[in-house]
This record gives C-alpha cells, structure tokens and sequence, in this order.
C-alpha cells in the first residue's frame, strides 16, 4: 500500500463533483441512486489494488474464510489503504450524502466504512446448512443492525447508505438488487418495516430460500407480502467498475449471486445526520487506532480538511468544546503532526 499522506492530500485537490437533481430525486422518492462517476478512476484503481493484495485470490483455499460479510472487520476505517481513506472521506462522496439529506457537510457524521469481498461460488458449493449464507440473500432492509430504533417516516431520511463497485456487473454479477418505492402509498412500503428476518423476535437469515421457509411458518402473512411485493419487483442495480449505489436504512434490497469463481470487491459506507447517537458506528472508534506507532491517523487528523474532520466526530470551528485552553492544547498535540489550527481559533 502507498503511502498515505501523499494519495490522502492528492484526493482533497480534485474538484467536487455533484449530484444532479434526477439522483437526488431518485435517491428521495424511490428510496436509491446508481451514479456512475461520482468518484476519481485513479484513486478507484488505487483502491483495488490495495483490496487485491490484502484479500485472498478467488479458488484458493484461503478465500473460503471469508465469505460473509465484512470479512470479520478486517478492512475498515481507518485502514493502512490510503485510497480506502481517501474514498471514505472523498468531497464528492461527502457532498453526494449531504445533499440527499438535504444538510451541510459539516452536519455529516461517518458510521461505517468497510469493504469485504464477495466470492461467486457454485449453487451446489453454497454452504446450504448455513442460514447467514450471503450468497443469495433474502431481501431486507439494513436498519436493525445499524439502528437502535426504527428509521423515521419516509420524508425524514437520517442517513445514506452506500455501496462502491471496483468490478462490473459484465464481470462478476452480483448486483445488488432494489425494490424502487414508488410512493407513499407503495403496498411494498408499509409502515412499520417488521416484514423481515432480524426484526421483533424473528430471527436473523440471510440466506434467501432458508429465510422464506422460515419466514412460511414464523409468519405466513409477512411471507406472502414478501413474496407478492418483494421478490417480484427487485431491479438490479447493473453496476460498472467505480459506480456507487446510494440507498437507505428503509430501502427493501438485497445482494445477489456472483458468478462462480468471480470475486467482487465492494466499499460500504454508511453517513447520518449528526447528532444521532441511535445510528450506532459499525466499527471501533477512530481513536482506538491513535494507539498505533506510525501514526497514521493522527496524520491523517491532521493532514484533513476541516470538513472532513467533522465528519469523523472531531468537534467543528465553533463548537463550545473549542476555548483557548483547548486549542493550545490539541495544537500541542497535532502541531508536531504539522495541522493548522487557526480555523479553530
Ligand atoms: O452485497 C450486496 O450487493 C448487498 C449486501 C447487503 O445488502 C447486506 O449485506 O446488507
Ligand atoms: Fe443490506
């Protein structure tokens, strides 16, 4: 992996570029956005680099440790890949997840950023005794493992979701599959979501056609909404090498199969409105990481920009946090690191 200063600083220097009024749209009403050049080719190709030497090759024996997801947090934020900090934090990703919520950069806030290798394997290789199989999953909605409670009404989004591609849909298979919503009335939208595994005293299943039998006979009414509004309106969102899928906490989706033998490489990332303690990170805090000699995040603390501070959780220019005592001494701590605090003072 390169060094991580120098592709971390590069990143900030490319201009941002913005979401068009049809994504937003998209993203608000039908509840997702598949944009294609969100995100700079170079620093993509970099980022595959790094996930190709960190994961196993597809076939080996190595690469059937990890078929589930997020690869037991091996590859999150911060991570020693430059180009996997550098997307986590790029401008345009960030100006892209403030804008569907309709809020500043500067009320963003990271909770998720890992990327896990999808391996395609054969129908008959799918571990079929394995309910959290992830293969072909059953289609869900992400918010009970990233939120306390339950999302707000539709209009009230607090957070974006996000996917990033380093393969094409030609290549592996294995989009991601949505349902669109086609508005407040949508029989595949009812409120609340509790029609899925993992909700009320339903139990987590990942794999499509275990989690279906169970859901049969747990609760035959959700079993057949599923199978009537589901399953039959999924799309697939037909990705390209670097394309990013924005969705929500209560869009209906799911993944599906890569092709056997195929590995895809997919970047996941999740932003929230500040201030919402209930979206709970999905990783160890930031901080955790300041305990590793070469510090790499410190640098990176202070090597960011004031925006992308913010949105780690670092308190922004204003805050009542910040008074002179406070400043001279997060100055004396990341001076040496060479951060400028005067946006602070
Ligand atoms: O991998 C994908 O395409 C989607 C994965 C997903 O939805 C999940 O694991 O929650
Ligand atoms: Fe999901």
């Amino acid at each position: 992996m390169r060094n991580p200063s120098i592709v971390f600083v590069q990143s900030q220097q490319l201009s941002n570029t913005r979401l068009g009024q049809t994504h937003i749209h998209s993203w608000r009403e039908q509840g997702f956005a598949l944009v294609h050049d969100l995100l700079p080719k170079s620093l993509l190709v970099e980022l595959k680099h790094d996930a190709l030497e960190h994961y196993p090759a597809p076939g080996t024996e190595a690469a059937s440790s990890y078929n589930d997801f997020s690869s037991g947090q091996s590859f999150v934020f911060p991570s020693r890949s430059a180009a996997f900090n550098a997307i986590t934090l790029h401008p345009s990703l960030l100006q892209a997840a403030a804008d569907l919520l309709d809020i500043t950069v500067m009320e963003l806030r990271l909770t998720q950023s890992d990327l896990w290798p999808k391996y395609g394997k054969p129908d008959s290789q799918t571990n079929s005794d394995a309910e959290d199989d992830n293969n072909d999953q059953r289609i869900h909605c992400d918010y009970p493992n990233h939120s306390l409670v339950h999302p707000p009404q539709w209009d009230r989004p607090e957070a974006v979701e996000v996917i990033v591609y380093l393969n094409s849909y030609e290549e592996c298979e294995g989009a991601t599959a949505v349902v669109p919503r086609s508005g407040p009335e949508d029989p595949a939208y009812p409120w609340p979501i509790i029609q899925t595994p993992g909700v009320g005293d339903l139990k987590y299943i990942n794999d499509r056609r275990k989690a279906e039998a169970y859901m049969a006979e747990q609760d035959p009414q959700g079993a057949a909404f599923r199978a009537q509004h589901l399953y039959p309106r999924e799309v697939l969102a037909k990705y390209q090498f670097g394309s990013v899928l924005l969705y929500r906490h209560d869009t209906w989706h799911r993944g599906r199969p890569v092709t056997p033998d195929a590995l895809r490489l997919a970047q996941n990332l999740t932003f929230t409105k500040a201030g919402r303690e209930w979206l709970t990170p999905a990783h160890a805090g930031w901080s955790w990481s300041m305990y590793k000699p070469d510090k790499f995040m410190e640098k990176l603390i202070a090597r960011a920009t004031v925006e992308q501070r913010t949105v780690l959780g670092f308190p922004a220019p204003g805050h009542d946090y910040w008074t002179a005592y406070t400043i001279a001494a997060v100055e004396a701590r990341y001076a040496p690191l060479g951060m400028d605090m005067s946006p602070y003072r």
